[in-house]
Order: C-alpha cells, then structure tokens, then sequence
C-alpha cells in the first residue's frame, strides 16, 4: 500500500481523492490554530493570511553559501505541489513583499537554532542568527502550508498561511534519533528518508549504529575484511550489506545539508563478533570464537541471531589498539562533526577489570584524532574526559558516575524512548523487553524528571533509539518510528510547560493527511482521532 502511494500516480489519484473530500476549505486567519508539532515557543495571531504564488519572491539577507542553500531548499521543497519555479534574490534591505529569509536577527533568546516568524498579508520574514534557525523556521512553515504541499506531484490548491508571528527556539541543542543499521541493512536511500523525516521534526543528529555482532556496515580501508566478509549478512541469515566510504560521505553530506550531525557508532569490545570473524587475531586465541548462545553460528559468517553480549575483543593484545586506531582515524576523517560513538553496552563477558583499562585507552584514541568519545551509560564505569558523554539508555548508577566525572548526559530511557519497543502486545513490529510503549506512553515523561538524581543540566539532550532485530525495510521502520517519533520531537524541541497530552493528540490526529501524502506508514494508533 505504502509503496504504491510513494508512486506518482498513485499519488496523483490519492490527493485528489483527498482534495475532493476536503472540498469547501477555509483560508486559514488565526494562526494561534495551527497543529505544529512540535508546538512552537509562542504564536500570537493578526487575523489576515499571507497567499503563496508563482510571483512569490524568496529572498535572502546577504550572500551567505549556507543561507543561499537553505533558500534553495524552500525552494525544492515548495515546487513539485505547488508547480512553482520560485526565484531566488539576495537584498540588502527588507523587502516589501515576497519570502525574506534573514540571519541577522541578533536576538540572543533564539540562540543558534531558533527563529522568528513574522507573517503578514504580503511579507512573510523568517529572521534568526544562523542559517540552521532559519532551517528550522521553514519546516514550521511546511507545516503552516496546507498538508498538500508535502505531494511530489501538481496540486491545485490555495497556499495560504494565517497571519501573526511564531517565536521558537529548542529547549535541548541535542535532539536526535538513531538507526541500527547493522542488524537490518538499510540502503543510502532509506537513511536519507530517515534523514528528511526527523529533519522536518527539527532534529539535528542522526546516530548511525554501524557495527554489530550480525554485520560491520562501514568500509575501513586498512581492514578490508571487516566489510568485504563482515558484511555478507544480516539477522536471519539474508544478505547483508554496507556503506563505502563514498556513501557514507554522501550520507554525511546530505545530512548536513539539513543541520542534522551524523553520529558514527563502532561498538566495542562487545558486540564485535562480525568484526572477530573476519579478523580472528583480534581474539586472545587467535581463533573465531566458539560461542554458546541460540542460533550460534555454525560457520565463519556474522552472527544472525539476536542474543547479545558474548563476545569481546581481546583488551589485553596490541593489534586491537591498532585496529581501534585504525578505524577511530578513518571514520574521523570522513566525520566533520566533533563526535564518535564506541558503544561499550551490554559486554557481559569482558570483566569489568579488562573494560575499563580499555575504555580509558580507547578514549585516548578518539581524541588522539581530535574527536570527543560517547558511550553507552556503562563506560562511566572507565576514567572519562568530562568532554566525552554519557548516552543513558538502562543505568542510572552508570550515568551518575559519568556526572560526577564532568561529562554530560543524553537521555535514552529505554522503557520510554526506545522506537523498537512494541506499542502493544499485538503491534507487528519490534521487541518488548524494556516495555510496551503505546503513542501516550512515549509522549508523556520528561527527560529532566524521569530519574531525580540525573537533573536538567547534566542533560545535553535526548535520542532515540531504533534497533533492527525484527525491522527490514523502509516502511517497517516508518511503522515503528510513526508516530511516536513527532511525540519524541516536541519533547526534545518544546519547552515542557507548552506540553500537553491533550493539546498533542489533537494536533496529531489532524496531522493524518500530512503523513499519508508523504507515503509515511504510520501505526494508526487507536488512541488518537486521526483526521483525514
Ligand atoms: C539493548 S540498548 C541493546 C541493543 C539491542 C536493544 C534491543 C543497548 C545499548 N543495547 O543491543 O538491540 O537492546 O532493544
């Protein structure tokens, strides 16, 4: 169904099914009803409406690349609906009328991501201090725009937007999700998907959780065998897959395109047995490891069942010094952002008196190559720079010695953010030993209060997870982050005092026609009266 609606056709028929039953619509006058999520900072109303047309003008306040760039992006995003060219214009005043981008607001409160939003009948200004706040601006304007301009095909429609101005800016500068890419494959394209969906929700990182027990997915050129064997398959024994550098660059690319951080995860010294197969020294005997778990491999290929924590790499040989720097050194310099994540979770059979020394010796190597390290919460057992941080996912003893050591948290709770988690005992999709985790559930908790020793400001952020044991294409991932995920984002983006569960669930349900033209398969969760 969902792959039929990404086809154009299809999609011509289903919006204007959508259109013909949605016929006699008003032009929208009072902003302070709008269903953004995640709901702005504040939004006052002026009683009129701004109207796009094909004479709209987008202009921009200098010649700034990444500003142009951001422009360019409205720009795309605006034309397959509406079937406008716009053009493009940079100014050295304001203008009278048209779209006017601006990044020199100066105005402290909105920091580096916020914006404001001023519309009026015949100007609608996104003024902020950055190109990202204005990034952000343009997604709250996708979603002011009638849910049709997310078609990738011509509609016929009235562009209009209710007058007044939204002022916005995030309560958390870390807002992110990660995919398990390991487990599951996902291609370049299903990760840049991913990408423009949380984008739009203004997320800024992408955790790519790139190597595990079932399959190493990125390229290092000095350890060819860790892709050119460790990658051949995938949970349930189907082919595998990775990233060359190339992709993975392309990834990165695309993601910074859209403010969003790729954060590149090497899971270590657990979680490693795709990489103990295609390179045995890097087990203390030499050999591939004989491991007593179900589905235990019978051959020399990765791991393709879904235990964890039963093997490790030998922390006390010298080559697998050399291979962490190896790898650490390629992935940093195809990383331009400050940060390499090196697992460190679940290493059950690693004693705790191998861990740490390696821990701390690992930690040297990220910022040998001048990156900041993050962990899973047990690597606050080692010795941390404060720089590194803490990614809380089950221990709250762990992160609090991470806080005492001076770093910093993001917030993961598994029974509260984890996208794998069921929404019930009869969703298709996802695991449950954590919790059920049905829409109300994922929206309702605040990540400054859910444990009373970890406070708001050891808190850089928060991320969600999504791992891929029972998850193995686009739409199946769409299922399970849509639409927890729009709920996770307002509790990154909004302050908590402009959160509530009843306001939410109304502005979801009428979100319903928004997410079925973007071809999202979302669990159409019972608990919400979805508007189409
Ligand atoms: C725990 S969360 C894990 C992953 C699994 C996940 C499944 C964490 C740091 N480790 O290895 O995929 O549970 O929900």
């Amino acid at each position: 169904m969902t792959n039929l609606l990404k086809h154009p056709t299809v999609q011509v028929l289903t919006i204007t099914a959508l259109i013909w039953s949605s016929c006699a619509k008003k032009t929208p006058t009072d902003l302070t009803k709008n269903d953004l999520i995640p709901a702005p900072v504040s939004v006052s109303a002026t009683g009129a409406s701004f109207e796009l047309s094909s004479k709209t003008m987008i202009y921009v306040d200098s010649e700034n690349a990444a500003l142009s760039q951001v422009a360019g992006f409205l720009r795309e995003k605006l034309a397959p609906a509406t079937g406008y060219e716009l053009a493009l214009e940079s100014t050295s005043e304001k203008p009278q009328k048209g779209i006017y981008l601006d990044i020199s607001a100066q105005n402290k409160t909105l920091g580096d991501e916020g914006y404001e939003m001023v519309i009026e009948e015949d100007l609608l200004t996104i003024s902020a201090n950055s190109p990202a706040g204005v990034f952000m601006g343009i997604q709250t304007l996708r979603q002011l725009l009638p849910a049709e301009i997310e078609s990738n095909v011509k509609v016929d429609a009235e562009w209009t937007v209710a007058t007044g101005t939204i002022t916005d800016y995030p309560e958390y500068p870390w807002r992110g999700s990660m995919l398990d890419v390991s487990r599951h494959f996902f291609s370049v394209e299903d990760v840049k998907r991913y990408i423009d969906l949380i984008a739009g929700l203004k997320m800024n990182v992408m955790h790519l959780h790139l190597t595990d027990d079932q399959g190493w997915r990125i390229e290092i050129k000095s350890w060819p065998n860790l892709t050119a064997h460790g990658a051949k398959t995938q949970v349930g024994g189907g082919e595998g897959g990775f990233y060359t550098q190339e992709d993975y660059q392309d990834i990165v690319q695309y993601a910074t395109e859209r403010f969003i951080t790729i954060i590149p995860e090497i899971d270590l010294p657990s979680h490693s047995y795709a990489a103990l197969v295609s390179y045995p020294e890097l087990n203390c005997d030499g050999k591939i490891p004989v491991v007593d778990i179900d589905d235990a491999p019978e051959n020399d290929l990765p791991y393709t069942g879904t235990e964890v924590g039963f093997c490790t790499v030998c922390t006390d040989k010298e080559i697998v010094y050399q291979f962490v720097d190896d790898v650490v050194r390629e992935v940093a310099a195809m990383t331009p952002t400050p940060y390499i994540h090196l697992g460190g979770d679940e290493s059950h059979v690693t004693p705790l008196e191998d861990y740490v020394p390696f821990f701390n010796r690992v930690q040297q190597i990220v910022l040998k190559h001048g990156k900041k390290m993050i962990g899973w919460d047990e690597v606050a057992n080692a010795q941390l720079d404060p720089s590194s941080l803490v990614q809380y996912w089950n221990e709250t003893e762990n992160t609090l010695m991470g806080i005492a050591q001076g770093t910093k948290v993001i917030m993961s709770p598994a029974h509260k953010a984890y996208l794998d988690m069921q929404y019930d005992s009869t969703s298709q999709f996802g695991l449950n030993w954590a919790a059920y985790i049905p829409v109300d559930t994922a929206y309702n908790w605040d990540p400054a209060t859910i444990d009373p020793e970890i406070k708001r400001d050891h808190i850089i952020g928060v991320e969600f997870p999504l791992w891929a044991e029972t998850i193995e294409k686009m739409d199946d991932i769409e299922y399970l982050l849509f639409p927890r995920i729009m709920g996770y984002a307002e509790i990154a983006w909004s302050p908590a005092e402009k959160r509530s569960w009843d306001s939410y669930k109304f502005r979801l349900g009428n979100q319903a026609r928004r997410l079925k033209i973007q071809g999202i398969d979302y669990y159409p969760s019972s608990k919400i009266q979805w508007q189409e």
